[in-house]
Order: C-alpha cells, then structure tokens, then sequence
C-alpha cells in the first residue's frame, strides 16, 4: 500500500526535526509533505533541510486548512497518514495504523489513553468531546482529538470536509462514519512534554462544540453535500462484495 506522511505545522521548528529524522528512520520510510501555515520560526527550513516536500501557506490559516491541501497535493497515494509536527506523536507506530488499513480500515484513528500525562482539562475536555462524537457516529471513539491518523483515499475523496482549524478532524469521524466508511483505532502514547501547543482554549473550544452542534442537527437534517455523498459512496460492506 502506497501510503504518505502529512506534517502540518505552525511554529514547530523545535520538534519538526526529529519527527522526520524518525520517520526516515522506518523500515519503509513514507514519502513525507510539510505543510508550513505562515510559521515565523524557521519551521520551512527545517522542513526543507531534512529532505521533506515543503508546501507554505504565507499567513496562518489554521490545521484544518493545512489538512485539506495536504490531502490535495496527495492524492495520488492510496492512504495519507497525518502526524504532528510537535513531537506527541511517535513516528514508529506509523506501520501499526498501515497495518490496519491493510486489514481492511478506512480511516483509522490514533487513540491516546487519557492518563496522567496528559493535562487534566485536556483530560476533561477530551473525554467530553469523544464521548458527544461516539453519540454522533454511532460507535465508541476513544479519543476524537488525536491527529495522528491514516485517511484512505475513498474517505479523503468522498467525505465533505470544512476547512478551518482543529474541529475538522472531529468533522471527518462523524462524517466518514454515517457514510459507512469503517473506522479502526491504534493506541498510541500520550505524549506531552516542553512543545508549545498552538491550541487556543477560547478560540478552539467554542469551534469544536460548535462543529459537534452542527453535526447534531446534521443527523436529522443531512445537508446537500452528504446526501450526494451518500449516493455516490458504497459502503465498506458493499465493496467487498
Ligand atoms: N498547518 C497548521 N498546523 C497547525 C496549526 N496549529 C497547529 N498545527 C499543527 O497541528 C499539530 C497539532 O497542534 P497542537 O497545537 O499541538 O494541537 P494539539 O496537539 O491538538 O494540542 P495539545 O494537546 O495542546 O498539544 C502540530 O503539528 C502543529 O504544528 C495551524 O494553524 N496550521
Ligand atoms: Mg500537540
């Protein structure tokens, strides 16, 4: 399977790095995108310096943007795999989430245990959050935050997506999971140590509930875009058939 890593990242020359270098470093190294959203510290030049494929956005658009060109510029592969650019997510359990699109997954989400190390309002905020998204796609999500992620190519083409920041990726699981698409989970480690997170309580909080709302309301009234989804995708189950 022809699978590649995307990096989006802002301000993240700290830790960008050494993800590469580790990504480098697998058995089967993936073809690795950056993509730089109007960073101011040197996060292009890393990127650039460690052999990645570098696209810039000039001013600061936000995650869910990155996401979306990086899904763009990658669609020639048969499965995209999003990983932070802050060093939380461990380059070596990359062949786990390749492993389970082998195995017959779709969109296949990192689950990071919410233990100790991970802050306690994250904690809250996290649990919170994956339980509302677990209601709305009609199965258990552990953990509706975690960025590290393999998207295969029918979920990237076939699920309406929003660009914007953070609530993108909670957008995609509900999305992609009343299209019929099949989800798996790997567990991942939580990580946190001395990078700085770019998340911003009172701008991101109000963003993800309000994307949780809207996807309330969408159960019963499904827009435009995913009852022409609806049409257009098959199932997992009726594709094996
Ligand atoms: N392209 C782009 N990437 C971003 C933006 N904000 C954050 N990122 C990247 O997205 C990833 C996750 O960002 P974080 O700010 O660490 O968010 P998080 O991991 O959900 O939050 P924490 O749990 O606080 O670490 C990192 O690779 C960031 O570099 C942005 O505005 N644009
Ligand atoms: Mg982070």
């Amino acid at each position: 399977m022809r699978v590649a890593a995307l990096v989006p990242a802002y301000q993240a020359a700290a830790h960008l790095g050494e993800v590469l270098l580790r990504l480098q470093a697998l058995p089967a190294p993936p073809d690795t995108l950056v993509v730089d959203d109007g960073s101011r510290d040197g996060t292009a030049d890393v990127a650039r310096s460690f052999g990645a494929r570098l696209h810039s956005f000039a001013a600061n658009r936000g995650k869910g943007h990155a996401l979306l060109k990086g899904f763009e510029l990658l669609s020639d592969y048969e499965a995209v795999v999003t990983i932070d650019a802050d060093g939380q997510h461990p380059p070596e359990c990359f062949p786990a989430f390749v492993a389970a699109a082998e195995a017959g997954a779709d969109l296949v989400l990192g689950a990071r245990p919410r233990s100790r190390d991970m802050p306690g309002l994250r904690r809250f905020a996290n649990g919170m959050s994956s339980g509302w998204t677990s209601a709305l796609a009609g199965r258990a999500v552990s953990d509706s935050q975690c960025g590290y992620r393999l998207y295969g190519r029918d979920v990237i083409a076939r699920t309406p997506m929003t660009a914007g920041r953070y609530e993108l990726e909670t957008e995609i699981i509900v999305r992609a999971a009343r299209l019929g698409f099949q989800l798996a989970e790997v567990t991942v480690p939580t990580v946190y140590g001395d990078e700085q997170s770019q998340f911003r309580l009172v701008r991101d909080v109000p963003r993800i509930v309000g994307t949780l709302l809207r996807l309330s309301i969408e159960g019963v009234l499904p827009p435009a875009a995913m009852r022409a989804a609806r049409r257009s995708s098959r199932p997992a189950a009726e594709r094996t058939r």
